[in-house]
């Protein structure tokens, strides 16, 4: 700072100090930005602090690195009001050839070079920085084209994943119009067949593919056959023997048993033994060949056996009767839960009936998640439905991360969380494996434009709270030539000093 007594001096030279004050006030004051330079003007070789009128100073005061204005107008072009409680804190770097900015004023004439704001060096006393305008310039330009091609790729590859996401989703709505067709004619087999079963235990008479009644049928063909067969052997038989018995019984009356003949007399006496037996012995006979016949229908599935005794004529029909009833539905005595006696077609119907209900089942439930998901929102424009299934894979300190687009993510086999939500920009991913001693693992995961897929950064801010930053085309728009000029730093180490 200056000695303020020296200042007294200026006084007895006043036509020569007009002079220079005129010179002076026609030069730009350091500090100030051209549209600003109007507010320090001399009058008289005065100026007054610009927020309090009544603090008037000589105009050689201003920049003479000593703060006299309480809202540090005095100092435009020095750092002596940076920490004034109402000084204006900027200083105002022209930047020839590049923009005009501010800087601090705090960072003014402190030894530094702030070419990341004051290129031109400005902020430092003349010669101490050289002016890197053109390279900063050059730095900038390359940026900008740079940028704006990114910019252009990665929208490109956006657009691309919008069209990828908006078939993704079409494709799933087909699938779901073709499963739910799939399940429509399931269930239209199923109701078939629910009343295919109800039908055949109702009327018991079962479907054609019904081996038991076909074999049932079969056997009583056998035995109508074999009785037919046994009624005209029959029929011949009992001839021959009425002649048979004719002719003895004649003997038996006529003989002369006078003569004494051993063998008439014997068989005469067999003869008369026969014919009190006879009608025993006939029947007997019949019963138990057609007994053999029976029993095979009656194996096939033994009925309850009454105990009645058919007769001989109606045999056939009362053991045929007997299996075919079977299969008729038997009525519930007590409400009692009657012993499962159901057909082999009915079973069968039974068992297509389950195995379909399984199939429609795991059908429906597939079904039912398609249909959340199709009305699920993933992202602005839905984009992030392009990218299910895909994984980005990054080392980042001592870890490598994977994430999976609508999946999960890993801190090497720890699970960090599965995918839960998503807003425009950001992906949620929660329920991860516990922490040691901490809550469940959880991500956020910010995404920021870029041409490819990148996992930039990890911060755990809480314990086993992850924040990662992912580059993404998901999330690019267009920008502005303003936009892209805000993203432009310096780059300092560059510069050839
Ligand atoms: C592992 C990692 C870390 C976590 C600790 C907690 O080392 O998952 O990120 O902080 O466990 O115990």
């Amino acid at each position: 700072m200056q000695d303020r007594s020296n200042q007294l001096h200026l006084f007895p030279m006043r036509p020569v100090f007009i002079l220079l004050l005129s010179l002076v006030a026609a030069a730009k004051i350091r500090g100030v930005s051209p549209e600003n330079q109007h507010l320090y003007v001399p009058e008289q070789n005065k100026w007054h602090c610009l927020l309090d009128p009544s603090i008037v100073l000589n105009f050689d005061q201003i920049n003479d690195d000593f703060c006299d204005c309480p809202d540090g107008s005095d100092e435009p072009g020095t750092g002596a009001c940076a920490f004034s409680a109402e000084a204006p804190k900027y200083f105002f770097c022209e930047n020839e050839g590049y923009f005009s900015l501010k800087i601090e004023n705090y960072k003014v004439d402190d030894g530094v070079c702030d070419y990341d704001i004051c290129c031109d060096g400005s902020d430092e006393p003349s010669r101490k920085c050289e002016n890197k305008c053109g390279e900063v310039r050059k730095q900038y330009d390359d940026f900008v084209r740079n940028r704006k091609q990114n910019v252009q790729e990665a929208l490109v590859a956006k657009n691309y994943l919008v069209e990828k996401a908006s078939q993704a989703k079409q494709e799933l709505a087909e699938k779901l119009a073709v499963m739910k067709n799939e399940i429509h004619t399931k269930d239209e087999d199923l109701k078939f067949l629910v009343a295919q079963l109800a039908s055949a235990e109702l009327s018991g008479e079962d479907v054609d593919e019904d081996s038991v009644v076909q074999e049932a049928l079969r056997l009583a063909e056998r035995v109508e056959e074999k009785l037919a067969n046994i009624a005209k052997t029959a029929k011949e038989l009992q001839q021959k023997l009425s002649l048979l018995e004719k002719m003895l019984s004649d003997l038996a009356q006529n003989f002369n048993p006078n003569f004494n003949d051993a063998s008439v007399k014997l068989c005469v006496k067999l003869f008369e033994e026969y014919m009190s037996n006879k009608q025993e012995e006939t029947e007997e006979a019949g019963v138990v060949s057609l007994y053999e016949l029976t029993e095979k229908l009656k194996n096939i599935r033994a009925p309850t056996d009454e105990g009645v005794v058919p007769s001989f004529e109606n045999m056939v029909h009362h053991y045929f009767s007997k299996v075919i009833s079977t299969f008729k539905p038997q009525e519930d005595k007590n409400d009692e839960p009657r012993p499962e006696r159901i057909s082999k077609a009915a079973a069968e119907i039974n068992e297509k009936i389950k195995s379909l209900e399984k199939v429609l089942h795991s059908k429906s439930s597939e079904a039912s998640i398609y249909e959340e998901k199709i009305h699920q929102t993933f992202g602005k424009n839905d984009i992030l439905r392009s990218v299910e299934g895909v994984w980005v894979t990054g080392k980042i300190g001592e870890y490598i991360y994977k994430l999976g687009f609508l999946d999960s993510l890993y801190q090497d086999n720890n699970l960090v969380g599965r995918f839960s939500s998503c807003d425009d920009n950001t992906l949620y991913f929660t329920q991860g494996s516990k922490c040691w001693n901490g809550p469940q693992r959880s991500a956020t995961v910010y995404m920021v434009c870029a041409s490819e897929n990148r996992l930039v950064s990890v911060s755990e801010p809480e314990k086993c709270q992850y924040r990662f930053v992912l580059e993404t085309p998901l999330v690019c728009e267009a920008l502005t030539d303003e936009d892209i000029a805000r993203g432009f730093k310096v780059d300092i180490s560059k510069l050839v000093i």
